[in-house]
């Protein structure tokens, strides 16, 4: 690697964390490594060209609590960003790493997070040192990697991410001396990660260059915004035109399914979905024709794998099918017929147990004979076991995917689960009620997630574990850059999760790209909806429900805006919003007037 900055910060980082060799990576080296790391027994074979790995078992997720936020401006503390002062945390950080990759090969990856030639190139450069050859693995599906990425750039400008595993056994996991350390000097625009070899901790193009740094990037260059967002284009053959639809989904809130979305069969004739991206989306407004555009930083999908299957995500299933090299992670694993299996995959687990191993390792045969078809708490998968598979991979991938320019993003939506208030779709007449209605989004816990299962948790623009810099500017942020479009995009909130004892309302998944129709069509005029304090709902015939049997009761509940629920909420709401300093005033307003037509909906006869 020819930059002299580059080769610099690789020498620092060799020398401090004691690695016996330096290796750069390209694509070229994904055969040797792939050998090594059978050899090594760091991956095992999966039929037909996939590779099956299992993590320490402390290390399976995302730690939030140990994910830091540093910069040298306290102003850059928020409620959600966990900031700490750069001098305070980076001694710390720099003694954990000193002389913990002693004997291991450091390597060096240069990678991309967008495509060559974005108008957001140079805020996408990047390069990971990491001890961990899986993670290289990962990363060679995740990002764009190759050398000529920094090489081409003139100067210093790239992101710089250390990551060293650690001893994940000594790291005192959930305990008041949890060594890990997970931290982006977003100022600095330096990420050290430390004590953890688990994706979303160690894949730092991903979350803390993808949408931590990127954010705050975005946020002091006034350029752009880096937000967890899916991406899809809904193309209708008839007209032969293509919309795209950008949205934010907290976690478990079937952000991935909906981005792989296939029509229902009845509209199949008519539309095509495609894909771009399920998890991160960059916007940022062209000049020359004043639209925002979005495209996905990521070259691959880092899904969750329970619960997929033939109905839920038939094309997660093709991706991360034969042939597509894909990795899987903490899934069940037949290390006899060389098969992998989920939760959620089948109905039922497999019935013949030999050769069967759970995530941790364990042999299936070797439970208790009522064990072994799993139960709560001894599934035979993680909760969040991922596959990581190739975009290209990806069946129903937009051709755009590689337009450095991105898509215009016609709609943002935002969606959680909530089960009784939240009609299925909703428009929100302008930016300033959209931005309001994104920094409000929230889900219900589920028993899986922490919080008491029901209970809304706010979750910001689907941003809160990512979140760099302070909620109230973030916001000024949004209203400023999206202010500046001549054509904005129109914003809707969406919920697929509404109940009745316990039974889900709407079918969801496929089914989906109803309600999105019906925004298409809203945005351009032909349909009109009808008006309520908390937006624009479908009138019951704008919907299109070909070939979908509803009960009228049903739709008339999934059509439907409850004021006296909403009161509620828009009380809890406000407790949420007063959290954040600096929240732009006009956010204030939209809340005010929708409690005043809230009001005025009690009140009328
Ligand atoms: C996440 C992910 O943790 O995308 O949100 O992996
Ligand atoms: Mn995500």
């Amino acid at each position: 690697m020819k930059n002299r900055a580059v080769r610099a910060f690789v020498h620092h980082w060799a020398s401090h964390t004691g690695a016996a060799a330096v290796q750069v990576v390209s694509p070229a080296d994904e055969p040797r490594l792939i050998e090594e790391a059978l050899a090594a027994g760091e991956i095992q074979e999966v039929v037909d060209g996939r590779y099956y790995a299992r993590s320490f078992v402390k290390d399976t997720a995302r730690s939030e609590e140990r994910t830091f936020v540093a910069t040298g401006n306290p102003g850059d503390r928020g409620i959600y960003n966990n900031w700490v002062p750069s001098d305070q945390i980076r001694p710390k950080v720099e003694a954990l790493m000193k002389g913990a990759s002693a004997g291991k090969v450091m390597y060096v990856i240069p990678y991309l997070m967008a495509n060559p030639g974005s108008p957001l190139a140079k805020w996408a450069v990047g390069l990971e040192l990491t001890d961990n050859r899986l993670v290289v693995l990962h990363m060679l599906r995740m990002t764009r990697v190759g050398p000529e990425y920094l090489d081409a750039i003139e100067g210093d400008v790239f992101v710089r991410g250390v990551h060293v595993t650690g001893d994940l056994d000594q790291l005192n996991h959930g305990t008041p001396e949890d060594t890990r350390h997970f931290v982006t000097f977003a100022d600095e625009r330096l990420i050290l990660h430390f004590g953890s070899s688990y994706g979303g901790n160690a894949l730092l193009g991903k979350i803390a260059h993808g949408l931590r740094q990127a954010s705050y990037d975005g946020y002091a260059s006034g350029e752009f915004l880096a937000e967890q967002f899916m991406l899809i284009g809904i193309h209708d053959k008839e007209t032969g035109r293509t919309h795209y639809i950008a949205g934010g989904f907290p976690s478990a809130s079937g952000k991935t399914n909906l981005a792989m979305l296939v029509p229902p069969r009845a509209l199949a004739g008519r539309y095509e979905a495609t894909f771009l991206g399920d998890d991160i989306t960059w916007l940022y407004v062209d000049p020359a024709d004043g639209r925002l555009y979005g495209f996905n930083p990521e070259f691959g999908v880092f899904g969750v794998a329970k619960d997929t299957n033939e109905i839920t995500n038939p094309n997660a299933m093709k991706a991360v099918g034969p042939g597509s090299g894909s990795l899987l992670t903490n899934v069940a694993y037949n290390e006899v017929t060389k098969q992998v299996w989920w939760e959620g995959l089948t109905p039922k687990a497999p019935r013949d147990v030999a050769g069967w191993r759970d995530w941790k390792g364990d042999l299936i045969s070797s439970r208790p004979p009522e064990l072994q078809a799993g139960a709560p708490g001894h599934e035979w998968s993680h909760p969040n076991s991922r596959f990581t598979a190739r975009l290209a991979n990806v069946p129903n991938l937009s051709e755009e995917w590689r337009n450095p320019r991105g898509v215009p993003i016609d709609a943002i939506i935002f969606g959680g689960r909530v089960h009784d208030r939240e009609p299925l779709i909703r428009a929100l007449p302008d930016l300033t009620t959209g931005v309001y209605d994104g920094l409000t989004l929230g889900t219900e816990a589920t028993a899986a997630a922490e919080g008491k299962a029901g209970v809304i948790r706010y979750d910001p623009m689907s941003m809160r574990p990512f979140m760099s810099y302070a909620e109230g500017p973030y916001a000024r942020h949004w209203l400023d850059l999206i202010g500046r479009c001549r054509k904005p995009p129109v914003f809707a909130h969406v919920n697929w999760f509404q109940r009745d004892n316990g039974r889900y309302i709407w079918p969801g998944y496929a089914e989906n790209l109803r309600p999105l129709l019906w925004l298409l069509d809203l945005a351009e005029g032909r349909v009109k909806g009808v008006d309520t304090p908390v937006g624009v709902l479908p009138a019951a015939e704008e919907l299109n429900l070909d070939g979908l049997s509803l009960a009228p009761s049903d739709l008339e509940r999934l059509l439907s805006c409850d004021p006296a629920l909403w009161r509620e909420e828009a009380a809890r709401r406000e407790r949420h919003l007063a959290q954040f300093e600096k929240l732009p005033e006009e956010i204030w307003q939209a809340h005010r007037d929708l409690v005043a037509a809230l009001t005025r909906e009690a009140k009328a006869p």
